[in-house]
């Protein structure tokens, strides 16, 4: 089992950085949500922010935007872009002591309770069955 755990986790560590939505807030309070593939890019140029992703390039002035954040899915614990079982097995390997990490910790603990455990489970499964 613990080595399976493991395995998991490797799978996990290799696949955990893969979608992320980066939000950028511009000054009249409205916000742009670009999807980020793995590789991107962003620049700076005098007067632009300029994101390249593998199929698409986004550019937005700099005096449009105030700032940046990352968004992401409540119980994408993984950040793979999706809810699902790999979530779940990303909160066992919490539990059972195997992943560490603060920033995973704090994204395992879907349920806002606190702690990591059986209740993270259930709050995942149920946005998989859409009900939460
Ligand atoms: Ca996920
Ligand atoms: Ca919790």
């Amino acid at each position: 089992m613990k080595r399976k755990l493991i395995l998991f986790a490797l799978l996990i560590m290799a696949t955990g950085l893969r979608a992320q939505t980066l939000v950028l807030h511009h000054t009249d309070g409205t916000t742009t949500n670009v999807e980020l593939s793995k590789n991107f890019r962003m620049d700076v140029t005098d007067a632009d922010y300029v994101i390249t992703l593998k199929d698409a390039t986004f550019t937005f002035s700099r005096s449009d935007i105030s700032y940046f954040t990352f968004d992401q899915k409540k119980g994408d614990v993984n950040r793979d872009g999706d809810v699902g079982i790999g979530d779940i097995v990303a909160i066992t390997n919490v539990m059972a002591g195997i992943e560490k990490s603060e920033r995973v910790l704090e994204r395992a603990d879907v349920n806002e309770d606190g702690q990591v455990g059986i209740g993270d489970i259930v709050a995942i499964t149920n946005i998989m069955a859409g009900l939460e």
